[in-house]
């Protein structure tokens, strides 16, 4: 290996101009690396960030407290080149979630306290699709979630991210001080309109005038986000610490990055455009770009790969078959489906992710991939799919995942080695599953007409649903090389 590059942090400021909800890996490899290279260039110190966890991680919160909030970022281009980048962006860490007694909110009271601040001009967001409390096909607020209706029936001590915005939000309107934007970083589809949608439909169970503020006066701009950033395994740490860095609060993560960001900031944000970030009018076409072809080419290997007993990316991207699907996927299913601007080549596009899968220096789990999948499958494979339907067109590819996908949420791989299915609805999905375990065509119409993950207009393209049926029989009677074959003379 080459010798790793190393990059300081700059000295602290003690100026927060950022709240973060979801202080998780990504956020730590993405929106905190593009911050400190930021503070580096320019030297402006008023964009330091306050970082929280609503619920799970107080261990990190902690962790990275008793490390003076420095910890380190090792951007992997492959095994033989690696920089390594000490972060210092981040100025508070705090948990506001349920402690080991079920004690809710050590910390909330300073998280609001920071979020209504005048200082606080952007609040970030990585807290997965489902930290919004939306319902995956209609984008509508989960307003029947036990979550909400404790965010309903006690708003000053609010446990959901939307809860905390609007409370937030709340007090500075109370304080006569101008909203902060908000910018989501999760992978959903107009994910600012539809954090938008749920602060505000949240808001409106507490007071109709504040709702109304809230959807005139806040700006809720889109923004794709891209970077490779697996959870940390043994190795990666073992591997940190051979380079001589020893820090549990590290990340690892690819060389890649990018982030294309609606530019619309009432309160002002840093002129990070020298740092790479895109700021454009319309994220739309690149939002849909990445979710369907990266995402949906990732949980395609997430559920075909798990059930062979493919451990990661970098192994399922080296399965020739699989290898072979994921091009077709990408450029017979999901690029005919975009509406990408002039000169955008997704030939091209394919092949960079192929090559960003084939990584070897990255642990990237095919399980991580595969959680939450309810949240994620509407915006990675079916809203194309409904689109090529409603055209006429087959999905071939999107039915044999639907088909993995189903035979996923079993809880068991093709070589009878058992998983926990991590899922908001993987209790549904188990009771359907002992309902119709042995009929195929009902155990696949059930999971087809769960209206509030399948559009029900795709569910009624029979042509899709009878691919689906077939794919599933020749994975569960024939395995993923059967399947796969099968596949090709489609
Ligand atoms: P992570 O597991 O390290 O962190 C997840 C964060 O979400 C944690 O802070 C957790 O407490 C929080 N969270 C989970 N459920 C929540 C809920 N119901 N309410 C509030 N907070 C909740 O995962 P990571 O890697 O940071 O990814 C987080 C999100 O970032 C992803 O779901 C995705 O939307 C986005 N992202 C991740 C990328 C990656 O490669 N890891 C790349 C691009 C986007
Ligand atoms: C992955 C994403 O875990 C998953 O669902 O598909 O986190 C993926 O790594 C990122 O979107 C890449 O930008």
């Amino acid at each position: 290996m080459m010798a790793p590059q190393r990059i300081e942090a700059r000295p602290k400021s003690g100026q927060v101009g950022f709240v973060h909800l979801g202080l998780g890996a990504f956020h730590r490899a993405h929106q905190a690396v593009y911050l400190e290279r930021y503070r580096q260039r320019s030297g402006d110190t008023g964009w330091g960030v306050c970082s929280a966890n609503l619920r799970a991680s107080v261990a990190l919160v902690d962790g990275l407290s008793a490390a003076g909030h420095r910890y380190h970022v090792a951007e992997y281009t492959d095994s033989d080149s690696v920089t390594l980048r000490e972060i210092g962006v981040i100025e508070e860490t705090l948990f506001s979630g349920r402690d080991g007694a079920g004690n809710w909110g050590r910390d909330r009271e300073r998280l609001l306290a920071r979020m209504a601040s005048a200082d606080t001009r952007i609040v970030t967001l990585t807290v997965t699709e489902k930290g919004y409390f939306l319902n995956p096909a209609s984008g509508e607020l989960r307003d029947d979630d036990p979550m909400i209706i404790g965010d309903i029936a006690s708003p000053q001590q609010p446990r959901t991210a939307p809860g905390l915005l609007v409370e937030a939000l709340a007090r500075r309107r109370e304080a006569g001080i101008a909203p902060f934007t908000v910018l989501s970083c999760d992978n959903m589809p107009d994910n600012g309109k539809r954090t938008r949608q749920a602060v505000v439909q949240l808001a409106e169970k507490r007071d109709a005038a504040l709702a109304s503020w809230i959807a005139s006066e806040v700006a809720f701009p889109c923004s794709m986000v891209d970077r490779i950033v697996p959870a940390m395994t043994d190795t990666d740490f073992e591997r940190l610490a051979a380079l001589g860095v020893t820090d549990s609060n590290a990340v690892v993560c690819e060389a890649f990055t990018q982030w294309v960001v609606e530019d619309h900031f009432p309160a002002g944000r840093p002129s990070w455009e020298a740092e790479g970030v895109e700021m454009v009018a319309d994220v739309a076409p690149f939002e849909t770009m990445k979710l369907r072809m990266l995402n949906g080419s990732h949980s395609l290997l997430a559920y075909l790969g798990a059930l062979a007993g493919i451990e990661t990316v970098y192994e399922g991207v080296n399965h020739d078959a699989l290898r072979v699907l994921l091009r077709r996927y990408m450029l017979e299913e999901a690029a005919p489906t975009l509406e990408m601007p002039e000169g955008i080549d997704l030939d091209a596009y394919a092949d960079s992710l192929l090559a960003r899968f084939a990584n070897d220096s990255l642990r990237h789990r095919l399980q991580q991939i595969a959680m939450d999948g309810s949240q994620k499958l509407p915006q990675r494979w079916l809203s194309g799919a409904l689109k090529r339907s409603v055209a006429g067109e087959t999905s071939p590819c999107v039915a044999l995942g639907m088909a993995a996908w189903i035979r996923y949420t079993a809880g068991e791989d093709l070589l009878g080695n058992r998983y926990t299915v991590d899922d908001p609805l993987a209790k549904r999905f188990a009771d359907l599953h002992h309902a119709h375990g042995v009929d195929a065509s009902a155990l696949v119409t059930a999971f087809l007409t769960m209206d509030d993950v399948v559009p029900s207009e795709l569910a009624a393209d029979k042509v899709f649903a009878q691919c689906v049926l077939n794919a599933y029989q020749k994975l569960t009677q024939g395995g993923l090389s059967e399947a796969l074959v099968a596949l090709e003379r489609n």
